[in-house]
């Protein structure tokens, strides 16, 4: 196999030498390219690469026209000679010596091979608590979002290997934020592998992410639910929601108009039938492709999404009401929090 490790850079002059450096003692026995990518940084990056290539098989392209780390990747594949891409960032906080792991990982069979954080044996080094509970954050969103990558534990990492055809053909947004989730939503791959590294600080220089990195996080995770479907399917499950609420009314105002029922036991039957009735239109409309279950656990799990959605609505009524807030705002709070709840219990598991 031939291997070009495809570099974004910006600004990251005082991280090369030690960087070619290091994946060269790393890659010694492999046939290798180094594909700089950089944005014609004004440090001068791209020229001081060429000044390099004398000593390692390094391309260097300066672009001047375009701007963005996900949109450098893609140029970085389109230039590669390699028959398998090494995606890596230029400032040594990922490790040259893991990039043999990964290659071992793609010789063994997977199609792309991740460097992990969240695996065992993986980690971050000397990050602040909130660092990490937004970078934790940020996954769980991700995964719960995008069912394809949910046992995927690192999806936004910066540091992977892949086959070309993975990425071949496949139409990666370049205004997508985090690459790697880009291409496990639209590349074309069977098996996945996460290889344990440990991602510390940055070695010299600034960094480029600032403070809009969750903004633009949040909709990269947004464009790839609509190009999955899962947009869709949010919205047919509204519309099955509201569906609901007109049975359970209609059935409520019958039983005790017409029948007589007691108003408070004639809810509990009235309820049930809305529940019945979401199940129905979710099963044979919003998740119609993906009945995979037997039917009776289709509906028990059902039941027991409407249940901890309940739960968990009277929870939150109750607590933020404890805690002296309006109780209007409180429900409604404790209502879209349930959907959600409802929607991704639902998603993940009755239709999973
Ligand atoms: N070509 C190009 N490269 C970029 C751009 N933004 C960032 N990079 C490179 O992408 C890699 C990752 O960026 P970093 O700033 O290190 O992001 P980070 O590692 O999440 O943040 P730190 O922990 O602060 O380093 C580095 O090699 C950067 O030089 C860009 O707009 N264009
Ligand atoms: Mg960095």
């Amino acid at each position: 196999m031939k291997v070009s490790v495809i570099i974004p850079t910006y600004n990251e002059r005082d991280n090369l030498e030690e960087l070619f450096e290091r994946i060269d003692g790393a890659l010694k026995g492999y046939d290798y390219e180094i594909v700089v990518v950089d944005d014609d940084s004004p440090d001068g990056t791209w020229e001081f690469a060429r000044s390099l290539a004398g000593e390692y098989p390094v391309k260097v392209i300066r672009r001047t026209e375009e701007k963005g780390l996900s949109s450098a990747v893609i140029r970085g594949f389109k230039e590669a000679a390699g028959t398998v891409f090494v995606v890596m960032d230029a400032d040594l906080q990922h490790p040259p010596e893991v990039v043999p792991e990964l290659l071992n990982a793609i010789e063994k069979g997977a199609d792309i091979a991740i460097a992990s954080r969240y695996v065992p044996g993986g980690g971050v080094k000397n990050w602040y608590w909130y660092r990490k509970l937004i970078s934790k954050g940020a996954i769980m969103i991700g995964r719960l979002a995008l069912p394809k990558i949910r046992d995927v534990k690192d999806p936004v990492s910066g540091f992977f290997a892949l086959r070309r055809d993975v990425v071949e053909g496949a139409k990666l947004n370049p205004i997508g934020f985090k690459i790697l989730m880009e291409i496990l939503i639209k590349g074309r791959y069977k098996e996945v592998t996460e290889v344990p590294f440990t991602f510390g600080l940055r070695h010299a220089g600034e960094s480029k992410l600032g403070t809009k990195t969750m903004v633009n996080y949040l909709k990269h995770v947004y464009r790839l639910m609509r190009w999955e479907g899962e947009l869709d399917r949010l919205i047919k499950f509204t519309l099955v929601g509201l569906s609901g609420v007109v049975v359970n009314e209609g059935f409520l105002w019958a039983f005790v108009n017409f029948l007589g029922w007691d108003k408070i036991l004639a809810n509990i039957p009235a309820t049930e039938l809305a529940i019945l009735n979401n199940f129905t239109w979710n099963d044979l409309w919003t998740f119609r492709d993906l009945q995979r279950k037997p039917l009776w656990k289709r509906i028990a799990t059902f039941h027991v999404a409407a249940l901890t959605g309940a739960l968990v609505q009277w929870v939150i009524y109750v607590g933020l009401v404890y805690l002296g807030m309006n109780y209007l705002v409180a429900n409604l709070i404790g209502i879209v929090v349930s959907f959600v709840v409802r929607f991704l219990v639902n998603r993940h598991v009755t239709w999973g």
